[in-house]
This record gives C-alpha cells, structure tokens and sequence, in this order.
C-alpha cells in the first residue's frame, strides 16, 4: 500500500493531503465535539445490531501495520437506524503510547482525548454491492465509534483479543478467531450518541462516513490498555502506537446528538 504514517517522515499526517488530496477536504474526520455546540435531534432513531452476538466461524485479524483490524461477516447488520441498511465490514482500534501514558483516540470531547477509540466498519448494502464500490460514495459508508477509558477491573469480554495480539506482532501478520462477539465489546448502554458527517481518518480520507459516536466509554484495566499500546509493530519493525488523526476543522457541519 501506500507509505503514509502518522507522524514520521515525508508523509507524515501534516503532509496527507499534498499526495491524497481529499484529505484536504472540508468534510474530514476526526473532529473535536464541542458538547455546547451539539444540536439535540430527538429523531435520531436508536440503532438496531442484528448478528453482532455470538458468532462462531473464522474470522481474520490481523496486524496491518497501522492497527490491528478484524474482519467481520456479511451477517452482522445495522437494520434499523438509518434510511439504508449498513453491513459490517472490519473493526479496528486507534490508541496511543505506554511510555508517556499517553491517549489516543480520534475523536476528542470538548478537548479532552481518551485512551483509545474502536470504529465498526459497515457499507450501505442497500445501495451498494461492496464495501468497494461503497467506499467513496457520500452515503457509502457507516462507522460506529467508541471510545475507551481505564478503569481498575479487566474487562473479560475483551481478554482473548488482548491476549491474541501478541500472535499478531510483526505487521502483516494475520490469525483466525473462531469466535465473536462484538455486542460485547460496546458498553450496555449505547442510547447517547453524537453524529455527523465526516470522512475516512486515513489517507484517501475519503469524504463517505456517516460518523456515530458513542457517548458512554469502554472500560479496561490499565493493564489492558498497555497491551494494546505496546505489543504490536508497524512496517519498521517499531512499536505501534499513537496511530490517531488529530481533529480536523468542523467548518459548516452541525453535530448532532441523539440525548440532552
Ligand atoms: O483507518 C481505517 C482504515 O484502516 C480503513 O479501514 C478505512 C476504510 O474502512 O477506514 C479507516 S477509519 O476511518 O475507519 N479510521
Ligand atoms: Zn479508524
């Protein structure tokens, strides 16, 4: 692929735009939500997850280099929630650096970065035959965002996929999980969400995703959390870390929230 990163060398994130122009776009994402400036919109309808429970089969994850993605089947759906029907493709996670404790999620709340982001892949299946064809398109694509703090118990839900990225090391490396189940992996309670308008946070930041973003954290435990920012490598053979976007101008988008 290409040779961007997030913030060594010539195409580092400052320079995305000069070789992928729509990273220069007006529509970019990750954002800072600005909690006084969100418009409540009691119409934004609660989502509907079918399949996301309890799934068993074969499913890759694998390190990428620039995070660690789970493919996900073509059964898991968001069927309620929006004008179209959205399938979920992959899952992945942005997070930050062990050595400072530092955060790393994208998106960022009046300003206050948290330890670390996921964000659920879906295309529009309704209108679009694959997430290929989808993933361009103003209304291809959906992701759900979430963000995670630390807390003082390890999250058990998550304590298979902590423990398998140490098989993942070396970028490019890939295994198979034979079961899943993301519902799990989101907090209870996912009624509170912000959403807008935005763009892939990676280069070609195409201008395609409708952005849900979840109000209410994940937990893990510190430990956790640690493990997740110091096992994996990247293309150079150096720890992964800090893999986030800085915020991007919200110019005329409005961000909505489904709660008061
Ligand atoms: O960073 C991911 C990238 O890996 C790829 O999955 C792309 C297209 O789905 O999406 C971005 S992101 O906007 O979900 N961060
Ligand atoms: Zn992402």
């Amino acid at each position: 692929g290409e040779k961007w990163t997030y913030s060594e060398g010539e195409l580092d994130q400052k320079h995305w735009a000069e070789k992928f122009h729509e990273c220069g776009g007006n529509q970019q994402s990750p954002i800072d939500i600005q909690r006084r400036k969100v418009r409540y919109n009691p119409r934004l309808l609660q989502l509907e997850l079918t399949g996301y429970e309890d799934m068993d089969g074969s499913f890759p994850m694998k390190n990428n280099g620039h995070s660690v993605e789970i493919q996900l089947p073509h059964t898991m759906m968001i069927t309620k929630g929006f004008p179209d029907r959205y399938t979920a493709v992959q899952m992945h996670l942005h997070w930050g650096g062990w050595d400072l404790e530092a955060s790393g999620s994208e998106h960022t709340v009046d300003g206050i970065r948290y330890m670390a982001e996921l964000h659920v892949v879906h295309y529009n299946s309704d209108k679009y035959s694959s997430f290929h064809e989808a993933k361009d398109k103003p209304d291809g694509l959906a992701v759900l965002a979430f963000f995670y703090e630390d807390g003082h118990f390890e999250n058990t839900y998550y304590s298979d996929f902590i423990a398998n990225l140490a098989n993942i090391k070396y970028a490019g490396q890939a295994m198979n999980i034979t079961k899943l189940n993301v519902r799990s992996m989101f907090p209870d309670n996912l009624s509170h969400f912000f959403r807008y308008q935005g763009s892939l946070t990676t280069p070609p930041c195409h201008e395609s995703i409708l952005w849900t973003v979840f109000d209410t954290p994940i937990t893990l435990s510190h430990n956790q959390i640690r493990k997740l920012e110091s096992t994996l490598m990247d293309h150079e053979n150096k720890t992964l870390w800090n893999d986030y976007r800085m915020a991007q101008p919200l110019n005329d988008r409005v961000v909505e929230s489904s709660f008061l």
